[in-house]
């Protein structure tokens, strides 16, 4: 039977709080029998079980961002909804139910006001009385505690939180955390939006008297971020604020509305201060016990102020957050000396680590300091430049205290503990994994060990460098939104994961970056120091949004960008009348920690001027909007390509691996020229006995051009590859995680210069696409969007004997694996409903392909939907 499963409003499972005025509406499908299609389907939305919006039976094959259409929806108001489907039999199949709750619709709606800590009333900081603590840390501020105690005539039948801050807070209500959420509200911004969260807290309220709080933070808001020594902090503002509400309803109908306001009190407690980059100190000694539960007497706290009466603009939380979604064992605890424990956790993380204290006496100082590699036994630091890392507790001297960081977060493998007492057991250090919580449906897998940890080592770059924004690292003084590293990773990470709503949400931050002119930024949300986006940088404006459209039909986000995109081509071409991009190139980083090969920047520079014109075509083409001038400078753009920088042997200035990489990918060559261009490119990898040059810009490329033109076996030299520069020698070498640098760490030379290594980045793992797309064989064919058409090509080669890749797209399911049986090659595949495929069969001799039942069948397949079988000589 045809069902559908997975439904999603504006790409979330029954969202709280969504805000947008025509949420979308997507299922995906999944059948049991071959062949299958959704014909038709109706939606039936209801509020309190009256009927809003009934779609009838409308005869479509769409499944996915069907917009509401219904009556205007009210605010802060559960919808139901049901889809049913019709299939190709045209019987009515399956049915599913799912429901979103509205967020605050109205902007007057918002009572709550920003509060803050009084800065008059006692010191913005209280220093702990050690000696060692650096000035960067001496002045930070301790976060406040901000309570508020109300009474409630009854149990209420109905309530939500909805909060947010300038800044990081963690809510409380009635002794407890609310939710799930770590370091809210995220980062976006602030200076155009500030996201809020809204709570389900029904469960925690009671008649008589409750207690809300939070603890307020620095956050993104006013903390550290980046690695301008000018402006190392307070971007936003120089202290944190935070604005709630809480909306609860009784059984008689009534309600009552608890928001900030000047009736709160604050003050501080154990936390002395709390930084992303440099650390979180707490004196458990200061434990506030009970002050956010009922009961507790806040004679001697302080009222808070009004710190802005305008709630500006707030947006509700459009995609998953940040979460913990795993935790680590050490895989050991070496003491070292009397005093020191070093943790290993045998993969380079990103979070905090939980420890557990125990027997210990009163004001014993422990410290732990966060590497990502070690250096003769010893944390290796250098890279992390001012990020401090480091984490203190003063113990309360309790038979058992635990100090978790709450609001801090590194990237790290190894933890230095001094001061412990006694002996560091295992079960007291737990590594707590966080990172923006997109539900990752994606797997590759193949026999081969090397590989399976590169493709694990790019699944944790994903995962950690993933806080609220793609960033570029997770644990030196930078961890920033830089668009190259986005747009050259987006498509391995729609392949392991469902990115669709974090990419739409941080491109509001992308196109709020954009100067007035129109040039993107270089970084997302944009702090101090960058201005135009280099090229490939400012590119990522356009590749992701036209990215998610193709990946997830994502017309939205693509309509909200396009004007911006428009913008930014334009101003590159004001700028370069004669279609060489050479002016305004920003930082012009050129093809980024290449090895020995320097494309040239003009080349690389006016390869993506030509993509991204063609982009804007082809989204112009999407959203039914004039396409012919975008193609028209597209064909010059090429034609002066050409003319630059192609020779009539077909060789590409500079002669570099990228330079013929960008020609071919971005089909910048005249056709005659293709052969030649990439037979120097071949060659080039061969001379040099199968190893790349390429640099971030190049890398995405190599593997995904040479298995188009027929040399999937040089694709799989270089994966195989274990010698320098090779995804391989970083693992030879321990990589458990996707280094920065080709050359981060050499047998010869040791470490590169700490001023730039991060062991942690995920650009040179872009690579992660071609695993599923060349090795499994899933790619969409041309002109596809949301993997209506697939081309499925599964490559047979290197030392693998098998590999496969899975992944859920709009549509359902995706599969694809092949294995090694002798002198046969057998292929599964399997195709959701409504798509069909191009199975093009991995075989020496088309003539042997048989399907499941033993028939002989071509060996390029059109198949619909279904689980499918063959096998063929090798
Ligand atoms: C580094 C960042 C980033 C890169 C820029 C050019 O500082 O880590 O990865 O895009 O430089």
């Amino acid at each position: 039977m045809l069902t559908p499963y997975a439904l999603s409003t504006d790409g979330r499972t029954t969202p709280l709080g969504v805000d947008e005025r025509t949420p979308l509406l997507s299922w995906r499908l999944r059948s049991d029998r071959d062949a299958d299609a959704q014909t038709a389907y109706r939606i039936e939305v209801t509020t309190g079980g009256v009927t809003a919006w009934d779609t009838g039976r409308v005869e479509s094959a769409e499944n996915s961002a069907i917009a509401y259409d219904g009556p205007t929806l009210r605010s802060r108001t559960r919808y139901d909804w049901r889809v049913t489907v019709w299939d190709g039999s045209g019987e009515e199949a399956g049915a599913a139910e799912s429901w979103f709750e509205t967020a605050i619709l109205h902007a007057d709606e918002w009572v709550g006001t920003w509060i803050a800590r009084d800065p008059n009333v006692h010191p913005p900081f209280d220093p702990p009385v050690v000696d060692d603590l650096t000035d960067r840390v001496r002045h930070l501020p301790a976060p406040p505690h901000l309570r508020r105690s109300f009474t409630l005539p009854a149990k209420p039948v109905r309530a939500r939180l909805h909060a947010t801050a300038r800044g990081v807070y963690e809510p409380r209500l009635n002794g407890a955390k609310v939710g799930d959420r770590e370091l809210a509200p995220g980062w976006t911004e602030y200076r155009t939006r500030v996201l809020y969260q809204t709570y389900d807290v029904t469960d925690a309220l009671t008649a008589g008297e409750n207690v809300l709080g939070a603890v307020l933070v620095d956050g993104w808001y006013a903390g550290f971020i980046g690695f301008d020594s000018r402006h190392q902090a307070q971007h936003y503002g120089d202290a944190p604020q935070f604005l709630a509400q809480l909306h609860v309803e009784f059984a008689d109908g009534s309600t009552r509305t608890i928001a900030t306001d000047a009736d709160w009190v604050e003050r501080p407690g154990a936390i002395r201060y709390a930084d992303q980059l440099m650390g979180q100190y707490e004196d458990g000694s200061r434990e506030l016990t009970g002050w956010d539960a009922p009961g507790y007497d806040a004679s001697d706290w302080t009222p808070v102020v009004i710190a802005d009466t305008a709630p500006g603009t707030l947006v509700a939380e459009p995609d998953e957050p940040v979460r913990v979604t795993e935790e680590l064992t050490a895989v050991s605890v070496t003491a070292i000396g009397a005093d020191r424990h070093l943790v290993d956790f045998g993969q380079n993380m990103v979070g905090r680590v939980r420890l557990t204290v125990r027997g210990a006496e009163p004001g014993r100082r422990i410290v732990l300091r966060h590497a990502e590699v070690l250096a003769d036994g010893e944390l290796y630091r250098e890279n992390l430049r001012t990020a401090e890392a480091t984490d203190v507790y003063l113990t309360a001297g309790g038979a058992t205290e635990v100090f978790e960081p709450r609001f801090t977060f590194h990237g790290f493998r190894y933890v230095e503990v001094t001061g412990y007492p006694g002996v560091l057991a295992g079960k007291d250090v737990v590594g707590r994994v966080l990172h923006s919580d997109t539900p990752f449906t994606g797997h590759f897998e193949c026999d081969d060990e090397t590989v399976n940890q590169l493709y694990r080592n790019i699944r944790w770059g994903q995962r950690g460098n993933w806080v609220s924004v793609p960033t570029d690292c997770p644990q030196r003084d930078e961890r920033l939104g830089w668009l190259a590293d986005a747009q050259i990773f987006a498509p391995t990470a729609t392949r392991n994961a469902d990115v669709q709503a974090f990419f739409a949400r941080w491109l509001a931050d992308v196109r709020a970056a954009a100067t007035p002119e129109g040039a993107f930024p270089d970084i997302a949300p944009k702090v101090a120091m960058l201005t135009e986006g280099a090229p490939a940088w400012g590119d990522g404006g356009v590749i992701i949004p036209w990215l998610l459209y193709r990946i997830y039909g994502d017309v939205r986000t693509l309509e909200r960008s396009f004007g911006s995109m428009v913008a930014w081509i334009e101003h590159v071409h004001r700028h370069n009348p004669d279609l060489i991009w050479r002016h305004r190139t920003g930082n012009n980083y050129g093809d980024w920690l290449q090895v020995d090969a320097e494309t040239p920047r003009d080349l690389l520079a006016t390869a993506y001027f030509a993509q991204s014109v063609a982009l804007v075509g082809a989204a112009a083409r999407a959203l039914g909007v004039d396409a012919q001038p975008y193609e028209d400078l597209h064909g010059r753009i090429r034609a002066a390509f050409q003319n630059e920088f192609v020779e009539d042997d077909g060789r590409v200035e500079g002669d570099t691996q990228t330079g013929y990489l960008l020609a071919l990918a971005f089909d910048l060559l005249p056709p005659a020229l293709v052969d030649r261009a990439f037979h120097r490119l071949a060659a080039d990898v061969e001379k040099r006995d199968n190893h790349l040059t390429t640099g971030f810009v190049g890398v995405a490329l190599l593997c995904p051009v040479l298995t188009k033109h027929g040399r999937a076996d040089l694709a799989y030299a270089l994966l195989h590859q274990d010698t320098y520069p090779s995804w391989g020698y970083s693992i030879a070498h321990g990589a458990t995680t996707i280094w920065e640098r080709w050359d981060g760490w050499t047998t010869e030379r040791g470490f590169q210069a700490a001023e730039m290594n991060s062991f942690n980045h995920y650009s040179l793992g872009s690579i992660g696409d071609w695993l599923f797309g060349g090795v499994a064989g899933i790619e969409q064919a041309p002109g596809s969007v949301g993997y209506r058409e697939l081309e499925l090509r599964p490559a047979v080669g290197g030392r693998l004997t098998r590999a496969g890749a899975s992944q859920e797209t709009i549509r359902g399911r995706v599969a694809s694996s092949w294995r090694l049986d002798g002198d046969q090659v057998v292929v599964d595949v399997e195709i959701p409903p409504g798509s069909t495929a191009n199975l093009h069969v991995p075989t020496s001799d088309p003539s042997s392909v048989r399907d499941r039942s033993g028939s002989p069948v071509a060996d390029q397949l059109r198949l619909s939907s279904g689980r499918y079988r063959f096998t063929a000589t090798r």
